[in-house]
C-alpha cells in the first residue's frame, strides 16, 4: 500500500514510521497508510515556514488571493470524492461528509477575497504635523492543531485565514483522520505557493503537537481539541511568548419553551443532539424543557429517535454513522453508565450495536429527568448522549441554561419574541440560535464562546484577522 507523506519545505517526505487509517464503519476497511513524523520534522516544518515567511508576508495579497481561490475551486469540484473519503474515515453520513467539504471549498473563497480587504486606519495625531496610521501585518509562522470531527472543515477555516493575510503555516491534523487533511495539503501543494508556506505534518498529538508548540520559530498556535490539551497549550504558549487560539468542548443548552412550535423543537433538538452522532463542540447535549410541554417533547424525540437509521456512514439510507474509534465508543459507553449511577432515567438507547460490517455503532442515548448538577449535564461527553432537564420558568431555564463551566454555543425553541430577544441578551454563550440547531454555524460569522469553551480571539469570518495579524501603529513626520 502506497505510504502518504509529510509536506515539509515543499517535498513529500517519510517520517518514522507510519499506521493505518480504519473506517470506523467497517473496521476491515482500511482508508489508507499514513506516515508518522518525529519531532525532527516539525524542526525542518518551522524552520521551512520561518525561511519562506518574509517573502509571504511581502507578496502581493493577488498572489494570495489567486492561490486560495485555486484551492477553494479544486475543493468544491472534488466535493463527492472528498466527502466521501471523509465521511469513510471519520464515520459523518455522506450528505454530511459532502457538506462539510463545501464549506471547507467556500471557507477558502470568502478567505480569497479577505486576502484583499486587509485594511487600515489613518489617525491625526495628537501632536501637529505628525500623521498616525494603524495596519495589520501577518503574525509570522502559525502552528495549526486539528481535532478529528471536522477532518475538513477546521483545518480550512485556520489554514484560510492564516495564508491569506500572510502568515506561513505548520499543519498537524488529528490522528485518526490524516485522509481528509492530506488530500487538503495535495491540493495546497499544487496552488502554486512558495516552498514552506504551508507544511503538513502528520504524527502523534503529544510529540508533533508538543513540539510545534514548542518551537520558537513559531508565533501564534491554534488548536481546537480537548479542554485538557488546551489547557496544557495555553500554558506553554504564556511561557514561550506565543499568541493561542483555543476552541474547545462545549454542555451546550437547548431551552423548549411551553409556547414552542413541537415539531420544530423535535427537529431542532434530534438534529442538535445527534446528527453528526453527537460528536459536534456545539451538540446540544442539555435539553432544558418546560413542564407544559416537556411529556409531549420527551415523547416525540424518543419516537424520532427510535426511528433513526444508524449505519455505514456511506449507506444512503444511514441517518447516523458509527462513534469515531474504540476509545470514544468506550467513553461514550461509560458516561451511559455514570448517568444512571447518578440517578437519571435512561429513556432510550446507550447501547453498542451489531451491524453487517464491524463498526464503532451506538444507539442515541436519552436520559429523562436529570438535574443540572448530575456529571452527565457537566462534563462533555461528545456521543450521541443527551439529557432532559425540568423547568417550571423561562426564567428558571436561563438559569439552568447558564449554569455550566461552558459556554460555546446555546438555543432556544420559541414563539415568542419576548423570551428570544431576552435570551440572546442574556445567555452566557459565545453563539445563540432562536429555532435552529445549537450545532452547524455559517462560515463567515465569528466562531467562538466563553467561558470553559474558547480562549483568545474568535475563528471565522472578517473576524478571523485578529488572531492572523499584528497591529503596528506608525508615527510620521512628513
Ligand atoms: C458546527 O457546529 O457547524 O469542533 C461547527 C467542533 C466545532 C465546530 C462546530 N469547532 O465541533
Amino acid at each position: 500500500m502506497t505510504i502518504h507523506n509529510n509536506f515539509i519545505a515543499g517535498e513529500w517526505l517519510a517520517g518514522r514510521s507510519s499506521a493505518d487509517n480504519v473506517n470506523p464503519s467497517d473496521l476491515s476497511d482500511v482508508v489508507g497508510n499514513y506516515t508518522l513524523a518525529g519531532q525532527d520534522a516539525v524542526e525542518q516544518a518551522t524552520d521551512a515556514a520561518s525561511a519562506a515567511f518574509e517573502g509571504w508576508a511581502r507578496v502581493s495579497p493577488e498572489v494570495r488571493a489567486d492561490a486560495l481561490d485555486k484551492i477553494g475551486t479544486e475543493i468544491l469540484a472534488r466535493r463527492e470524492e472528498l466527502g466521501a473519503l471523509l465521511s469513510r474515515e471519520e464515520g459523518k453520513i455522506l450528505a454530511d461528509g459532502i457538506g462539510e467539504v463545501i464549506r471547507a471549498g467556500r471557507v477558502f473563497k470568502f478567505f480569497a477575497a479577505e486576502a484583499l480587504r486587509l485594511n487600515g486606519e489613518k489617525v491625526t495625531s495628537v501632536r501637529p504635523g505628525v500623521e498616525v496610521e494603524v495596519t495589520r501585518e501577518p503574525e509570522g509562522v502559525v502552528g495549526i492543531i486539528t481535532p478529528w470531527n471536522f477532518p475538513i472543515a477546521i483545518p480550512a477555516w485556520k489554514i484560510a485565514p492564516a495564508l491569506a493575510y500572510g502568515n506561513t503555516v505548520v499543519f498537524k491534523p488529528a490522528g485518526i483522520v490524516p485522509a481528509s487533511a492530506w488530500a487538503l495539503a495535495d491540493i495546497i501543494s499544487r496552488a502554486g505557493l512558495p516552498e514552506g508556506v504551508f507544511n503538513l505534518v502528520m504524527g502523534s498529538g503529544s510529540e508533533i503537537g508538543g513540539a510545534i508548540v514548542a518551537s520558537p520559530k513559531v508565533r501564534a498556535v491554534t488548536f481546537t481539541g480537548s479542554v485538557a490539551t488546551g489547557r496544557r497549550i495555553a500554558l506553554d504558549c504564556v511561557r514561550t511568548g506565543k499568541k493561542v487560539q483555543l476552541e474547545l468542548g462545549g454542555k451546550n443548552p437547548l431551552i423548549v419553551l411551553d409556547d414552542a412550535d413541537l415539531d420544530v423543537a423535535v427537529s431542532v433538538a434530534v438534529n442538535g443532539a445527534y446528527f453528526a452522532t453527537g460528536q459536534r463542540c456545539t451538540a446540544s447535549s442539555r435539553l432544558i424543557v418546560q413542564n407544559g410541554i416537556h411529556d409531549r417533547f420527551v415523547a416525540a424525540v424518543i419516537d424520532r429517535i427510535g426511528h433513526l437509521k444508524i449505519g455505514h456512514a456511506l449507506d444512503p439510507g444511514s441517518e447516523i454513522g458509527p462513534v469515531v474509534s474504540s476509545d470514544q465508543l468506550e467513553q461514550d459507553i461509560s458516561y451511559i453508565e455514570v448517568g444512571k449511577n447518578g440517578g437519571a432515567h435512561l429513556a432510550l438507547g446507550g447501547e453498542k450495536l451489531k451491524r453487517d460490517r464491524d463498526g464503532y455503532y451506538m444507539s442515541p442515548a436519552l436520559f429523562t429527568e436529570t438535574t443540572n448538577d448530575m456529571r452527565i449535564n457537566r462534563e462533555e461527553i461528545f456521543g450521541p448522549v443527551a439529557s432532559v432537564i425540568r423547568a417550571s420558568t423561562y426564567e428558571e431555564a436561563v438559569q439552568i441554561a447558564n449554569d455550566t463551566p461552558f459556554g460555546l454555543s446555546s438555543g432556544i425553541c420559541t414563539t415568542s419574541l419576548k423570551y428570544a430577544h431576552d435570551f440572546k441578551r442574556r445567555s452566557a454563550a459565545g453563539m445563540v440560535m432562536v429555532n435552529v440547531p445549537t450545532a452547524g454555524v455559517d462560515y463567515h460569522v465569528a466562531f467562538g464562546g466563553r467561558k470553559e469553551s474558547s480562549y483568545g480571539p474568535r475563528e471565522q469570518g472578517a473576524y478571523a484577522r485578529e488572531f492572523y495579524t499584528v497591529i503596528k501603529t506608525a508615527y510620521t513626520l512628513p
